[in-house]
């Protein structure tokens, strides 16, 4: 099993509500080091990455953006931090943060993936789609635009080209149930796999997972997973600043993680919106390092490992 890298990534630019920067250390707490060491893969700890002093001066187009600067510099960093493990070997695992860390994080894995020849794929789990460009966001909360970002959608002036378009087949949303009219238009029109709460009511989360996994495996791909606190019901995931009711259960959310790591498939990995600061005693910290423990290979009993074919 590839080793594990923490890298600490206190963003809070991509939107409004204070806390998010707080996430690294509560996951240090909650013990997530101390997870992996039972687990056999020992993480390395980055510590957390830092904004320079002097951020880039620019303006949008879009007079809603918020914290454009911040958010610039942050991607940089954190593509460049997240590019660093992979071509090392490791795996990444990036502590947010706001998902605003994901234009960086994802640009990283697919900077690395198109220099070794191999396809990317992304998961995205998460109650929103994510899919706004920095011309399209109402609520100029850049937060809500990393997948577009990392579909290659236009609109992304004054950020740098994303470097390897992440083809829209290769992109599964899951858990969605709160999308934008800009953003609903612009998914229709392209082939991103939307599995809102609809279709995992219906179809349970596991056939619907494995189908993208397969697709994953037979590609030979690498793939990074993007998960959102807000994926979680709020009822088991309190600290977070977008809540929004009938998320995964706590069972679901495991079985998910379970079914990846199963597959051996998981080459990076984001944690974001954890907002410490509404949490109540750790519960959310704590679920979420429980997660990454089921996604490094944490079960109650051993099972040979089912090929999902
Ligand atoms: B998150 C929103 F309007 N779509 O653009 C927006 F509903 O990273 C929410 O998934 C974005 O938590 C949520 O501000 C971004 C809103
Ligand atoms: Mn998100
Ligand atoms: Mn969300
Ligand atoms: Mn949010």
């Amino acid at each position: 099993m590839t080793r594990p890298t923490l890298i600490g990534a206190p963003v809070d630019s991509g939107q409004r509500t204070a806390g998010c920067l707080m996430g690294p250390a509560a996951y240090r707490v909650a013990g997530l080091a101390e997870v992996l060491d039972v687990l056999g893969t020992p993480a390395l700890d980055r510590g957390d990455l830092a904004l320079p002093a002097a951020l880039p001066a620019c303006t949008p187009h879009n007079p809603a953006v918020d914290q454009l600067p911040a958010t610039l510099a942050w991607t940089d960093l954190i593509r460049t931090a997240v590019e660093a493990e992979l071509a090392a070997d490791r795996l990444p695992i990036v502590l947010g943060g706001d998902h605003a860390l994901a234009l960086g994080s994802v640009a990283g894995a697919a900077a690395h993936a198109a220099r070794v020849g191999r396809p990317l794929f992304l998961l995205w789990l998460d109650a929103h789609s994510d899919f706004h460009t920095v011309q399209s966001t109402s609520s100029g909360n850049l937060h809500g635009t990393p997948v577009a970002y990392a579909a290659g959608r236009a609109g992304f002036a004054p950020f740098p080209p994303f470097p390897a378009p992440v083809p829209a087949d290769h992109i599964c949303l899951f858990g969605i149930r709160s999308v934008d009219p800009a953003e609903h238009r612009a998914l229709e029109a392209c082939e991103i796999a939307v599995n809102d709460m609809r279709v995992l009511d219906e179809q349970g989360i596991s056939a619907p997972l494995r189908r993208f996994l397969d697709k994953v495996r037979l590609a030979g791909g690498m793939l990074h997973v993007s998960l959102d606190v807000d994926f979680l019901d709020p009822g088991i995931a309190p600290a977070v600043g977008t809540t929004v009711p009938g998320g995964a259960t706590f069972r679901e959310a495991h079985l998910v993680c379970e079914m990846i790591h199963e597959t051996g498939l998981m080459t990076s990995l984001d944690l974001v919106e954890l907002n410490p600061y509404l949490d109540e005693r750790g519960r959310t910290a704590r679920l979420m390092v429980d997660l990454v423990g089921s996604l490094m290979g944490r079960k109650v009993f051993d099972r040979p490992t089912r090929s999902f074919s």
